[in-house]
């Protein structure tokens, strides 16, 4: 059970749109007429995956227990590849998939530190997240630790009120550890259910941002031993192979406890997100489906497959 009611299929739908196009319906295209399928055919399946930001790996997994399966039944007529083809996919997304929510109600605060490179969209998912949990009864509270950015507070200062929630924020230039530990003091002391912290995508240069994480980190749980509850890493889907490079990066450096996979919507690229399930073995959490506050769906391994197949 997932703790929002923010799943909206059609939207999810609408949003895979480009990605279905790239990765569906051609394969739908390479089998259809074809009374027997053949190794060719795999061989074309084969390559739309590995075009299609699933990569090489993953794609080998998923095309070698086709084969098998081609192997292993005599009358080839009978298999549906394309059945196959999605069987096999949300093999892969479920077995990195555990469901969200749970330990919300077992700690107070509960904290979730956000972090992601610049632009991946991570201020926006706050809002959107915050509106989640504010929808679902919890009080919450936003920390702008991303201090370094001009606008940084302002946009937040944007989100925190459309979502109707509350901001702890300091002057540009603070110690971001210093926010994030005021904020998860006034939680305590205010009784807040939930703590947001937003973070810099940039510093000065990669090994300070990834310092200053650690720092945050620490401090954190100098205030609360448990915190942060969640390490949650902010990936643009739309920059394919790229978001992969990214989430190795920072997993090197910090513990990343689940994924959020923007901007599907407007990419054909969302075949990523298989090859991050599989290659990072990290679970995605959330999916960005668009701007708004209500476009953060909660992710879900067989509708994520069942939206991407879905072409009526
Ligand atoms: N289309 C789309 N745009 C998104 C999504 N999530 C974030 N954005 C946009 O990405 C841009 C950068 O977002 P922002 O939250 O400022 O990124 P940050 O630098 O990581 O905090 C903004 O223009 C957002 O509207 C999404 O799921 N879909
Ligand atoms: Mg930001």
């Amino acid at each position: 059970m997932s703790l929002f009611d923010n799943i909206n299929f059609k939207k999810l739908k609408e949003g895979l749109a480009k990605t279905r196009t790239k990765l569906i319906n051609s394969i739908t295209e390479t089998v259809s007429g074809k009374a027997v399928i053949d190794n060719a055919t795999l061989d074309e399946i084969e390559e739309i995956l590995i075009t299609s930001d699933i990569g090489f790996d993953t794609t080998e997994i998923i095309i070698g227990k086709a084969r098998k399966t081609l192997k292993d039944e005599k009358d080839r007529s009978a298999i549906n590849v394309v059945e196959t083809v999605k069987k096999e996919l949300s093999e892969v997304l479920k077995s990195n998939y555990t469901s969200n929510g749970d330990d919300v109600n077992k700690f107070k605060p509960y904290i979730i530190l956000v972090v992601g490179v610049n632009g991946v969209g991570k201020t926006t998912t706050i809002g959107k997240l915050a509106h989640n949990f504010n929808k679902a009864g919890l009080k919450v509270i936003v920390g702008a630790a991303d201090t370094f950015r001009a606008a940084a507070n302002e946009q937040l200062e944007i989100w925190a009120n459309r979502a109707g929630v509350e901001i702890y924020q300091k002057e540009k230039g603070s110690d971001p550890s210093s926010v994030a530990f005021d904020t998860v003091k006034k939680a305590q002391k205010e009784n807040f259910d939930i703590v947001l912290i937003d973070t810099a995508g940039r510093l000065h240069n990669k090994t300070h941002l990834m310092d200053e994480l650690g720092k945050i980190k620490r401090v954190l749980a100098k205030v609360i031993p448990y915190a942060p509850n969640e390490t949650l890493l902010v990936l643009d889907g739309t920059t394919g192979q790229n978001a992969v490079f990214q989430a190795e990066e920072f997993r090197k450096v910090t513990d990343i406890t689940g994924l959020i996979i923007t901007k599907l919507d407007g990419t054909a690229k969302g075949g990523v997100v298989f090859q991050i399930s599989s290659k990072l073995k990290i679970p995605v959490k959330y999916i960005g489906v668009g701007e708004t506050i209500d476009d953060l769906q909660t992710f879900d391994p067989d509708l994520f497959v069942s939206a991407l197949f879905e072409t009526s």
